[in-house]
């Protein structure tokens, strides 16, 4: 049965560093020109971090988001979703600062703790542009993406109940989901959940297909109709898991946060020439990208 599938497009993240590919995004005139162009290409929702515009380091100044953000609203239609997940050693605080200020309609919720390993790109990447980068890659050794019981609370608390955000909650194993299920016992989430499911973060759960069917049962027993879920997975098993998931009936992410490649050992030119490739497999399979107004109305966002 033909459907429409929910296409997320994350244009930079805070994990690649400038080094990595001369195409990833780091001003904010970069940041929304990907953004606008992803939406153009089919993406219904954008999911934002800022950099420093000087040196490309992840930022969490409101005031780049408020650059970015007016722009690419001027020009599409796109939901905009700005990340709490932030970059490395940033505070809670700090990761909240964005959202707070701009009060969007999604942001992102990362739903635990793990350990969060992009340390074997240390061996690829060895010419540095700026001082920040080795040290950044190799805090990651030692690095705990903090996301107690107590830091979930703060933000659905924050952000969902003080400004009616809702939230991509971001799963990054099978605990997640409880842990998802746990905040809505506490009655602090309302349905539609919308679940990203992220595969191939060493730290987390493996790009495995497995994991990934397995992931879908529990999530379908958890929140059964209450919820929409969508598949994101790092490096070079992004196109193959955005493709499963399609084929599973549910929403995916592609975007330059997630994966700098278009195809093997090809860096990806934009995050548009993702989001058209992925666009191509979906149609292929005979179902239709969901515009941004089909997911503002899937996961009742405030619009
Ligand atoms: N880079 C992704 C694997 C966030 O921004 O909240 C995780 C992410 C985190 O998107
Ligand atoms: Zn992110």
């Amino acid at each position: 049965m033909a459907r429409s599938v929910i296409v997320t497009c994350a244009p930079t993240g805070g994990i690649h560093t400038p080094t990595m590919s001369p195409h990833l995004p780091v001003t904010p005139e970069e940041i929304a020109t990907a953004a606008i162009e992803a939406a153009a290409a089919g993406a219904a929702i954008i999911h934002l971090h800022a950099r420093n515009p000087e040196t490309g380091q992840p930022d969490p100044r409101p005031e780049l988001f408020q650059e970015f953000m007016p722009k690419i609203s001027a020009s599409c239609d796109a939901v905009l979703n700005v990340s709490t997940g932030g970059g490395l050693g940033m505070t809670r605080e700090e990761r909240l600062r964005a959202a707070v200020a701009t009060s969007p309609e999604m942001a992102s919720l990362n739903v635990g703790s793990l350990n969060f390993g992009i340390f074997p790109m240390l061996e690829k990447y060895t010419q540095w542009k700026h001082d920040w980068e080795p040290a950044f890659l190799e805090m990651t050794r030692d690095f705990v993406f903090k996301n107690t019981f107590a830091d979930l609370e703060y933000v659905v608390k924050e952000l969902g109940q003080g400004h009616g955000t809702k939230f991509e909650f971001e799963c990054y194993d099978l605990g997640h989901l409880y842990n998802l299920a746990w905040l809505v016992d506490q009655g602090w989430v309302e349905p539609p959940f919308f679940v990203q499911m992220v595969f191939g973060v060493l730290g987390g759960v493996g790009a495995d297909l497995d994991n990934l069917l397995h992931m879908h049962t529990i999530a379908e027993k958890l929140f059964g109709d209450a919820y929409e879920w969508s598949v994101l997975a790092a490096g070079r098993h992004q196109m193959s898991f955005a493709t499963q998931a399609a084929m599973l009936g549910g929403n995916l992410r592609v975007g330059m946060e997630d994966s700098l490649f278009i195809g093997p050992g090809e860096l990806t030119p934009s995050n548009a020439a993702q989001v058209r490739k992925i666009r191509t497999i979906v149609e292929s399979l005979g179902h239709t990208l969901a515009t941004p107004g089909e997911a503002r109305e899937r996961l009742a966002l405030k619009g």
